[in-house]
């Protein structure tokens, strides 16, 4: 038995069936439309084409961006989720028929990347820090799990078995080195699960062990001669990904691809954000088999540096553009970058600390971040997506239907048509409930089989039922308080049952036909950043339960910077608006208009403050009205 059998036992897709008042219209949407309008896109972008023109042995001509084969992988991925909760005949013909261009395209040796096959066949492996050969891969390999989960069959699996084949062949023999971007990792330590290779194993800890030990990428920067990618777009990658690889000065700075020290000697999260969170979920899932102290130390370092100095209070990550990532300590700067992607591997990540660790605030990140950070990236009719995620605009930043650079969409597809997996979980032999949403669940516990179906009224209150049949088996339950809930009670039939303020409540018990009921307190707080986020300095952010609210320009009279000392006043759920939200509603200060006729200024003793009306809606829901400003800090 490996430490990873000793701690966790996940609850498989398929277990979980999802009936919840929130998540639900979202999820068919994701299902019905946006995965529908994705294929779409796939075709429309020449991602398809890309494969066919490879198989059909032709060369020239890529579509896209170098990585958009990671776009059908998704997409796959995304569909696979949805096969694997209910049967859709349509939908696997549509997958089989993505898969069978996949397969034909692949190489005879296994290698699979459709820029290269077309543009570059004889410069394979050659430029590891930014074409993404690897990346590709993962995603490929994520997609082929997910796909054999649901529905059994290998066709994938067979390609990522051959191409993860190759990759193990060439890496650490002909090739040394890691990738720019982190994706393959966690890809081989899911291929690892599913077949019992052990050399996925042993590859993914190679790249995870090497990262920042070896100096390929760096020697890749001051040799761009040698690179691949030179033939995309008149080489104009190579440049542009020697920026965000150097110091001011021109010398070698591997932060960008968190590749500028080992992993385990890493004290603070850096560089591109995305990349990040998919070698930090990797090396949580390596922690998870190995149980190695140091790793897990490393990475628990690196979540508190993340969480109490370098993320936004929706859950988003990484304010810079330029490098799409992290900076410094505190600069949480409004106009954040926040790629949705980023949310999405936070989630990732997240849910494998949990799976080590057992504990709550793992699973309290992953609700605040569902329902912030991530979920404003979707728009609420599921066929737009925000790429950057501010907390502040002036009106200007609007949701699109697909990118040129597309990897949020189909990312937030594959999240939304899994969200099953981060609700329950088994661990240590008991039952974790981590989130609350209507849904429920068959699963077995040593021996017996455990049946919990659960009512959730969240967001907009916090009543929640779960019942629970165990045909009589004593199977510890562990119930998440949420970190937001200002008070909580339990009761087990009526009885009440004493609760921790955060944290899991355990019941155990002979569970026969048992009901829950849990009531957590929801009241709108008033929050405020630690002093040296100079960004939020004077302001504060109201939040209820877990949502982040924000000022939208067309539900306020005034312009959104003149809003001061917001005082909630009351909270009202309304139907009509923005698909049903609660609005926080209050009185706020705004400067007095009068006398300033033809003057731009004036001694400020002569400004008499007035109060106003202010309302306040979910930040996810922000930008699905006429467009307008937005904020989420207001004058405090
Ligand atoms: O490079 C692949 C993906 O595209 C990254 O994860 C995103 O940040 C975007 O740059
Ligand atoms: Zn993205």
């Amino acid at each position: 038995m490996g430490p990873r059998d000793a701690v966790t036992d996940g609850i498989s897709l398929s277990e979980v069936a999802i009936d919840d008042g929130f998540w639900s219209p979202r999820r068919e949407r994701n299902r019905d439309v946006t995965i529908e309008y994705q294929y779409e896109q796939l075709e429309e972008s020449g991602s398809l084409e890309n494969f066919r023109r490879v198989a059909a042995g032709e060369s020239g001509d890529f579509q896209g961006m170098w990585f958009q084969d990671t776009d059908a992988y998704k997409w796959i991925e995304a569909a696979s989720y949805v096969l694997a909760q209910r049967d859709d005949p349509e939908l696997e013909a549509k997958v089989d028929g993505v898969i069978s261009l996949i397969a034909d395209a692949q190489q005879p040796d296994g290698y699979l990347n459709t820029y290269f096959s077309l543009v570059e066949p004889e410069n394979r492996w050659t430029n590891l820090h930014m074409m993404h050969e690897l990346y590709c891969a993962g995603h490929l390999i994520e997609a082929a799990v997910a796909h054999y989960r649901a529905t059994e069959k290998e066709t994938l699996l067979e390609v990522a078995v051959d191409f993860a084949d190759l990759v193990d062949d060439v890496f650490g023999d002909e090739v040394e080195g890691v990738p720019g971007h982190e994706e393959i990792e966690l890809a081989l330590l899911k291929l690892y699960r599913v077949t019992d290779e052990t050399r996925y194993l042993e590859l993914a800890k190679y790249f995870i062990d090497l990262r920042g030990k070896d100096d390929r990428l760096a020697w890749e920067i001051d040799n761009p001669e040698t690179l691949g990618g030179g033939e995309y777009e008149d080489g104009s990658i190579i440049p542009a990904a020697r920026d965000v690889f150097t110091h001011e000065d021109g010398t070698y700075d591997g932060r960008y691809a968190q590749a500028h020290e080992p992993l385990r000697d890493q004290e603070t999260v850096e560089g591109h954000s995305v990349r990040a969170m998919y070698l930090f979920a990797a090396a949580t899932d390596l922690a998870i088999e190995t149980g190695e102290d140091e790793l897990i130390e490393s990475l628990e370092r690196l979540w508190t540096n993340m969480t109490t100095k370098r993320m936004y209070v929706t859950g988003g990550l990484g304010p810079e553009e330029a490098h799409e990532g992290f900076t410094t300590d505190y600069d949480l700067r409004n106009d954040a970058y926040a790629e949705t992607c980023a949310a999405i591997g936070s989630v990732y990540w997240n849910q494998r600390l949990f799976e080590l660790s057992g504990e709550a605030k793992y699973a309290d990140l992953i609700e605040r971040t569902l329902y912030n950070g991530f979920l404003a990236g979707v728009s609420l009719d599921g066929t737009e997506f925000f790429y950057e995620n501010p907390l502040e605009s002036d009106g200007d930043h609007h949701r699109k239907g697909w990118f040129t650079c597309a990897c949020c969409p189909p990312n937030a597809a594959r999240l939304l048509a899994s969200l099953g997996e981060y609700v329950y979980s088994q661990r240590d032999s008991a039952i974790y409930v981590n989130q609350y949403l209507g849904s429920s669940v068959t699963t077995a516990v040593d021996g017996a089989t455990v049946e919990l179906s659960q009512d959730s009224s969240l967001p907009w209150s916090g009543e929640v039922t779960v019942d629970v049949d165990a045909d009589g088996a004593s199977v510890p339950l562990r119930l998440r308080i949420p970190e937001w809930a200002e008070s909580s009670t339990v009761t087990v039939n009526g009885e009440s049952v004493e609760t921790p303020s955060e944290g899991y409540l355990e019941i155990e018990r002979v569970w026969d036909d048992d009901r829950i009921e849990l009531t957590f307190e929801q009241t709108v707080t008033r929050l405020e950043a630690h002093p040296d986020v100079a960004a939020d300095a004077g302001r504060v952010a109201l939040k209820r339960g877990p949502l982040v609210y924000c000022l939208e320009a067309i539900d306020n009279d005034r312009p959104l910077h003149q809003y001061e000392d917001p005082s909630p006043t009351s909270t009202t759920h309304r139907p009509d608006l923005l698909e049903g939200v609660t609005v926080i509603e209050g009185e706020a200060s705004v400067p007095d208009r009068a006398g300033w006729d033809g003057r731009l200024y004036r001694p400020a003793d002569e400004t008499a403050r007035e109060r106003t009306e202010f309302t306040a809606v979910p930040y996810y829901a922000w930008d699905n009205r006429e467009p307008g400003a937005m904020r989420v800090w207001i004058r405090s």
